[in-house]
């Protein structure tokens, strides 16, 4: 079998986060017939593997084989060098079932204040953005792409476009926050936004 992605194919987005699934719509740019997993009623699958990429994989052959189509699934998340890569890929988590990102933000705000007592002049701010986007087919063949930003966290939080951490996330060569970019600039430069070119490369 051929794996691509045909223009106007129905292509499932195996994401239950709406921050998420404006961004890949937006990539996708009506290429495809996107179909969100929740209109199809797909549960969201326990997320158990230990990489981006593991649980990217899990998650589109998940929603691939429930509904017999084509998925696309993204797993992401912030990586501090402070925190010694948390929350990683457990940055969902972080934010407990009710998805609240003011608490998660919070509690990193606190944990970098015990690392910089801590480390001292070996504290930095550095951290990176990392995306996992897999495309997986009802047969079980899958491909993974990865796209990563680099940048600095900073404090106060600031701006209030995008989602998740986009407001303490400072990209390298930018003065703003990606909560303060418009979505078509922070698009043009995500993590996201290097999966995806690497995606389109590979499978369009
Ligand atoms: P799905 O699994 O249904 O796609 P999720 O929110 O659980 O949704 P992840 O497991 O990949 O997704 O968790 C990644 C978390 O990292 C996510 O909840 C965001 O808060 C955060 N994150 C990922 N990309 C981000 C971005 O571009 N800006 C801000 N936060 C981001």
């Amino acid at each position: 079998m051929s794996l691509s992605l045909i223009p106007g194919q129905k292509l499932i987005a195996a994401t239950h986060n709406p921050g998420k699934a404006r961004e890949i719509s937006a990539l996708l740019d009506d290429r495809f017939e996107v179909i969100p997993a929740g209109e199809l009623g797909l549960p969201e699958p326990p997320e158990t593997e230990v990489s981006f990429i593991g649980n990217a994989i899990l998650k589109a052959r998940h929603a691939a084989m429930k509904a017999g189509m084509a998925a696309l699934a993204d797993d992401s998340g912030l990586s501090i060098a402070a925190l010694d890569g948390d929350p990683g890929v457990y940055s969902a988590r972080w934010a407990g079932p009710y998805k609240d990102f003011d608490r998660a933000i919070e509690v990193i705000e606190h944990k970098l204040r015990l690392a910089k007592e801590a480390k001292g002049d070996g504290y930095t701010t550095r951290a990176f953005f990392t995306c996992a986007l897999a495309v997986a087919w009802p047969e079980g063949h899958a491909c993974v792409f990865e796209g990563r930003v680099d940048g600095d966290i900073v404090f106060p939080k600031r701006g209030d476009k995008g989602f998740g951490y986009d407001p303490i996330f400072r990209p390298d060569g930018h003065d703003m926050t990606f909560a303060e970019m418009d979505p078509e600039a922070k698009d043009a430069i995500s993590h996201r936004h290097l999966a995806f070119e690497q995606l389109r490369k590979a499978l369009f």
